[in-house]
């Protein structure tokens, strides 16, 4: 697999500490020249692993950069499980650049976003579900949160879906030997129907509370929709408590989608704040409009903003029909200056607001907590806690429902061994031990530099 990403053997360097000033700054490492490397740079021996020793660093005409701390690791006891050195200088933003260029004049190259973890992954010596919690330790937001990802760096997740595996190999095995040895050893079907059974009962405990491990890592997810003008911009503004959107009288000002993250009662939330919904021939616009449908379409949560200025128009009515199926509260905006305010429903889904004086964001804020509860207060809590986690393990799933189905049927075992077979290398594709290239750019593209 480690030749599928090409360049592994060569060494990276990155600058590991945020760009700005500090304290301190740390410039890593890794790959077979790091050694040898730093001992240039610091024309001394790194000596006993793991030791931090203190040196002189020197660019290639002998000037002295800095006085640093330097550390090395041996593979494969190191972050990406090959050989490995820190530098850890005074933490300016020349002095770190100057360092990361002298590891670059002496062969390294410039690591991409994720690429020590990324190695650390093709090196085996984390799964993909580890490499996803330790961005999740990186983003984590909430103690929650934080807990979630420092238990599935610790092999949380990873382990129960190992169980599964495990659990699956075991059926796979019993019908390898009805088919070798059916003469003589035949193992009967009720039993291999009950092992799956439990394999997929195991998977729809960790299925059911899913959500809730996703939400809690990435955050509940609120969009604000409407027809233009009614204070979309403005509500979002006054829900983070800063101006991101820009406002003005003028209809079609927000084009984009624009996200902003708050704390509601201590729940992680990201809005989006979308282009007005009208009919309109203006392209860009068009554009704009999409996107705000296709967010109002995944969010948890809508805000369907409405003009008490007005009451319910036509271009309202268009926009019910889009979110209909959404779990929307209405929030009728601009009562401190109309009162012509309706009732979309008798279920106490209407709020009334003035976004630009404050009036009523408080029991906005109680009916939105109302609405998120359900996704995040189930009790239970699953380590699941991305899309891409969930969507492989509801697959398995499937999977294992039809090899049941094939067993109750009455059809061969070969029949339902393709099924185990199938779920199994889904699982796969959830550790990695089957992954693409795509796969994996599109994970560590999340990562930061120097990770
Ligand atoms: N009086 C009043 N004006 C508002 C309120 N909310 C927004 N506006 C005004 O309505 C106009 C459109 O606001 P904006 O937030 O840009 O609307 P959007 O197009 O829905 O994003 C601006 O002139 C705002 O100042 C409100 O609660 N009361
Ligand atoms: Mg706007």
């Amino acid at each position: 697999m480690i030749e599928n990403d090409g360049n592994i053997r060569d060494t990276i360097v990155a600058i590991a500490t945020p760009p700005g000033v500090g304290a301190i700054g740390i410039v890593r490492a890794s790959g077979p020249d790091s050694w040898r490397i730093l001992e240039d740079c610091v024309r001394k021996s790194i000596g006993i692993e793991r030791k931090v020793r203190y040196g002189n660093f020197y660019d290639t005409e002998g000037n002295v950069i800095d006085e640093v701390l330097f550390v090395g690791f041996k593979a494969p006891r190191s972050y990406t499980a090959e050989d490995m050195v820190e530098v850890y200088c005074h933490g300016g933003v020349l002095v770190t650049q100057k360092i990361l260029e002298e590891f670059v004049k002496r062969g390294a190259r410039l690591a991409k976003n994720g690429e020590f973890t990324r190695r650390a992954f093709l090196n085996g010596k984390i799964d993909l579900i580890k490499a996803e919690a330790i961005l999740q330790i990186i983003e984590a937001k909430s103690e929650e949160s934080l807990k979630l990802a420092i238990d599935n760096l610790k092999g949380k997740l990873s382990g129960e879906v190992s169980a599964i595996r495990k659990m699956l190999i075991d059926v796979l095995s019993k019908i390898e030997v009805t088919i070798d040895y059916g003469d003589d050893i035949e193992i009967p079907r009720e039993e291999i129907a009950h092992d799956v059974e439990n394999a997929i009962q195991f998977l729809s405990e960790k299925l059911a509370h899913a959500d809730k491990g996703i939400h809690i890592t990435t955050g509940v997810t609120l969009a604000i929709v409407g027809k233009p003008n009614v204070g979309k911009s403005t509500l979002l503004n006054r829900l983070l408590v800063e101006d991101r959107a820009i406002v003005t009288d003028i209809p079609g000002t927000t084009r984009d989608v624009i996200k902003g993250e708050i704390k509601i009662r201590g729940i992680h939330f990201v809005i989006s704040d979308t282009a007005g919904i009208r009919e309109t021939e203006d392209v860009v616009e068009k554009i704009g409009i999409e996107r705000a449908i296709r967010e109002a379409s995944q969010a948890d949560v809508v805000l369907f903003v409405l003009d008490a200025t007005t009451g319910f128009t036509k271009e309202d009515e268009y926009i019910l029909n889009i979110i209909r199926d959404s779990n929307f509260i209405a929030v009728w905006n601009k009562t401190d200056i109309g009162d012509k305010v309706s009732k979309l429903s008798d279920n106490g889904s209407d709020v009334y607001i003035s976004a630009s004086t404050g009036e009523g964001l408080r029991t906005l804020e109680d009916k939105i907590i109302e609405r998120v509860r359900p996704l995040i207060e189930d009790g239970q809590l699953s380590h699941v806690t991305t899309r891409r986690q969930l969507e492989h393990l509801r697959i398995v799933y499937q999977h294992l429902k039809k090899a049941l189905e094939a067993l109750s049927g009455g059809y061969p075992v070969d029949i339902v061994s393709i099924d185990i077979r199938n779920a199994l290398s889904e699982l796969d594709k959830l550790l990695g031990t089957n992954f693409t290239d795509d796969l994996l750019d599109n994970i560590f593209a999340n990562f930061c530099v120097g990770k």
